[in-house]
């Protein structure tokens, strides 16, 4: 598309990013029309979900983005090196997926988890690849568990569709972003809720300034039903970034709840007497894997702290 159909007066205008590149992003205005932009500058980083303002090049369809708007939350990561990286921004839910094969790793669903608690936003848990369950009445004990929180657990295939409207229905128009590990249907559920196969995932490819096709690392999709869905890119092992050891206990909601009643209002929940949460892992009302699975987001907050400062 060139950047001359946008708007004849040349001027600047606010955009959405929904697709990003190694250098070069792709953003769609509320008109619908959508170009290919370049950042000015190489330390902002725009995302997925980005509002930005862009405008025209002269002589060129790409267009530059001059600004990215204040957003309403992002969701970031510490990667290995503990420096902090943003993934999207401006979401309203986390869809978090786990399947039956690969085995869920349920600490990084915790750790998923804690980003939604502490950004304030809808988790999901998704369980994908049913269709692979031999018994169909399995009981998952950690999906039981997350559901006693009262978290929302959806149970699907992407293969054959069973379930995948639950998602829908929970999304409503907001925007989610998909997250999980590697291999457990992110992009499959993806193209199975969107059906529309000319905007399948991996389909977005844009020209790189050499000339060549690359694939996006990062879509946004938006839905018929009005919501939309961001697709992430492939994490490894992750991990929040939260700025202090008390924002783990945040990231829990059944040890936030219960922490009110330590004994000291800045118990750690490690070896401090009269922990509350020592004594509800002890009586089984806090499950002991999910107290396991915050002291090891507290150890790796520790970590990066140090790596920090
Ligand atoms: N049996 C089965 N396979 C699935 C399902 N969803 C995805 N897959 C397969 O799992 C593999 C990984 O899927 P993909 O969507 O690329 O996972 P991603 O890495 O999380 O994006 C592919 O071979 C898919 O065909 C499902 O519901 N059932
Ligand atoms: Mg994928
Ligand atoms: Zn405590």
């Amino acid at each position: 598309m060139s950047a001359y159909s946008h708007n004849s007066l040349m001027t600047e205008d606010t955009a959405t990013i929904i697709a990003t590149y190694s250098r070069l992003m792709r953003l769609r205005f509320a008109t619908g029309e959508e170009v290919h932009a370049r950042i000015k500058g190489k330390r902002i980083k725009a995302v997925c979900g980005d509002l930005v303002t862009a405008k025209p090049i002269a002589n060129e369809d790409d267009w530059l983005i001059t600004e990215i708007n204040e957003r309403k939350n992002k969701l970031t990561r510490q990667n290995v090196g503990g420096q902090i990286e943003v993934l999207a921004a401006n979401i309203d839910a986390l869809i978090i997926v786990a399947s039956v094969s690969p085995l869920p790793d349920w600490y990084i669903v915790d750790r998923y988890l804690c980003a939604a608690e502490l950004m304030g936003v809808l988790p999901i848990i998704v369980f994908n690849k049913i269709d692979l369950l031999q018994e169909h009445d399995i009981k998952i004990i950690e999906l039981q568990e997350y559901q006693d929180i009262g978290l929302t657990i959806i149970e699907c295939s992407a293969k054959t569709g069973e379930g995948t409207g639950d998602i829908l229905e929970s999304l409503g128009n907001q925007c989610g972003i998909i997250v999980g590990q590697s291999g457990v249907g992110k992009s499959s559920l993806i193209n199975q809720l969107v059906g529309d196969s000319s905007q399948r995932t991996g389909n977005i490819s844009a020209k790189s300034g050499e000339g060549k096709h690359t694939t996006a690392n990062s879509i946004l999709i938006s839905l018929q039903e009005g919501g939309s869905l961001i697709d992430s890119p492939g994490v490894r092992d992750y991990a929040p970034a939260l700025s202090s050891v008390t924002d783990a206990a945040v990231g829990f909601r059944e040890i936030a709840d219960a922490a009110q009643s330590c004994r000291f209002t800045n118990c750690r929940h490690l070896r401090e007497p009269g922990c509350a949460i020592k004594e509800a892992v002890n009586s089984g009302s806090i499950s002991y894997r999910r107290y396991d699975s915050f002291k090891r987001v507290v150890r790796l907050t520790e970590k990066l702290m140090e790596k920090n400062y």
